[in-house]
Order: C-alpha cells, then structure tokens, then sequence
C-alpha cells in the first residue's frame, strides 16, 4: 500500500517512522510520503489560508495550493482511482470495519485541513481523481488532521499483510467479532491482594472460552451500550468457531 499524507505540520507526522508501522515502512510494506502543503503555495509569503466568505471566526485554507498538492500525489495510475480520506469532525465515524476496508486499497492519501477547514471546492474538485471519504475520529473537536491520521493510519496498517508479526491477535482483539475485548491477566497468579480469574488456571479451555465470551457481554453492554444494539450474533459464533 501507498500512503500519502498532505499538512502544514508534516513533523506532527514523525511518529509514523516508529513501531510496528516505522517498521512496516522499513520493510517495504507500506510506502508513506510527507507532504508539506506549503511546496505548493507561488506567493512569497507561502499562504494556505484566507477569509471567509460570508463572514464569520478563523480562516480557511485556500483551494489552489491543495489541487496543485493532490495533483501531484494522485500518481496518475490506470484503473481505480485513490481514496482521498479528509479528516474533519464533520466525516463518517471511522471504525475497525473501514479501517479493513480502506487496507484493502492501493493508494490513501490524506489532507489535513487546519483553521476552520479547507475551501469546499476542492472537495468537490477532487471527486474527478479520487474516491472522497470525509472521516471523523468520534463527536469532539481536533485542532487539525494530523492527530486523527495518526490514529488511522496506525488502525489500517497494522491490518496490512504482514505488519502485525502474529495475525492471531487481530482475531480476537476488540471490535473484530463487534464487542469489547476480554480482560487479560499474566504472572503473577496473586498480586497485592488481586487474584487472577481461577477458571484461567484451571485447564479447561472450554470453561475458559465461556468465561472470556460473557467478560466481553459484560464489559460490551457496560460500557458500550450501543454496541450492543447492532452486535451481529453470528459474527460472535464465526469467531468462536476460528477460535
Ligand atoms: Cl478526523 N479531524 C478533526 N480535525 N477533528 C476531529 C476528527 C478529525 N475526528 C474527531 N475530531
């Protein structure tokens, strides 16, 4: 996969070369490119922003320096067009189900908007060169993009082919079967005056994989009661039979 990532701040992306996904990039696994925002810009004073029309608090980024930016990115492959994902609490919500599908693409290209968003044209302009999908973290405000591609990026990337070193531990992780992952314990067995769940020292993984199924009910329906209204109890069976 190829990840291109266009910002004011491309240092606000660094933690990208650390990790698994540092790692993925280092093997070949996924090719990511920074993009200062401001190569883009002709006036001497490398402006991205300006009023708004009609009035109103902030600034908004200006149209040209994004098309020359997504221009250049856009590769000009055959065939399917790029994702251009914007980030903006005004998006679709992202979950573990898009991260899976957006893993499945060739091409990702994000643009982090700051101030007061960036100019609708281009979202409209894009639409001719890329599939766009407006993407929002969850219901509050970011200051710009940079964090939120932070989190997607590393969402989608460890979904790729050989990023996580284990693929077992994708299955059983949370959101993958629609609920809340099941608490997990390590040695030692006693520790300050907190045992750990005897039935996960018993030897029965029967009894154990019960036990785990109605932790994660439990933790699901306390803490997510939304989940628990679309929760597919099909999906949860396909997952135990995998297990
Ligand atoms: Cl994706 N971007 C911004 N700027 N703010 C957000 C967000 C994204 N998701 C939640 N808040």
């Amino acid at each position: 996969m190829r990840i291109d990532v266009v910002s004011i701040f491309p240092e606000y992306l660094a933690p990208l070369e650390l990790s698994l996904i540092g790692k993925a990039r280092q093997d070949g696994l996924l090719e990511l490119n920074v993009h200062d925002l401001r190569a883009f810009t002709t006036d001497r004073h490398r402006t991205v922003d300006d009023t708004p029309y009609g009035g109103g608090a902030g600034m908004v980024m200006k149209p040209e320096p994004w098309a020359q930016a997504l221009e250049s990115v856009a590769g000009g492959r055959e065939g399917s067009k790029p994702v251009l994902i914007v980030p903006s609490p005004a998006g679709e919500r992202f979950n573990q189900a898009l991260a899976y599908e957006l893993a499945e693409e060739e091409q990702l290209v994000f643009a982090c908007g700051r101030y007061e968003g960036i100019d609708e044209r281009v979202i409209d302009w894009a639409q001719d060169h890329f599939t766009v999908r407006p993407v929002s973290l969850g219901d509050y405000v970011l200051n710009g993009g940079e964090v939120a591609v932070l989190a997607m990026v590393e969402a989608i990337g460890r979904l790729l082919p050989g990023v996580v070193g284990n693929p077992e531990s994708l299955v059983e992780e949370s959101h993958s079967n629609g609920l809340l992952e099941y608490p997990v314990y390590t040695k030692p067995s006693a520790w300050r005056d907190h045992d750990v769940p005897a039935v996960l020292l018993s030897g029965n993984h029967g009894k154990i994989a019960q036990w785990r199924r109605h932790e994660q009910f439990r933790r699901t329906a306390e803490r997510r009661p939304d989940l628990m209204e679309t929760f597919d109890a099909g999906a949860l069976s396909r997952a135990d039979r995998n297990a």
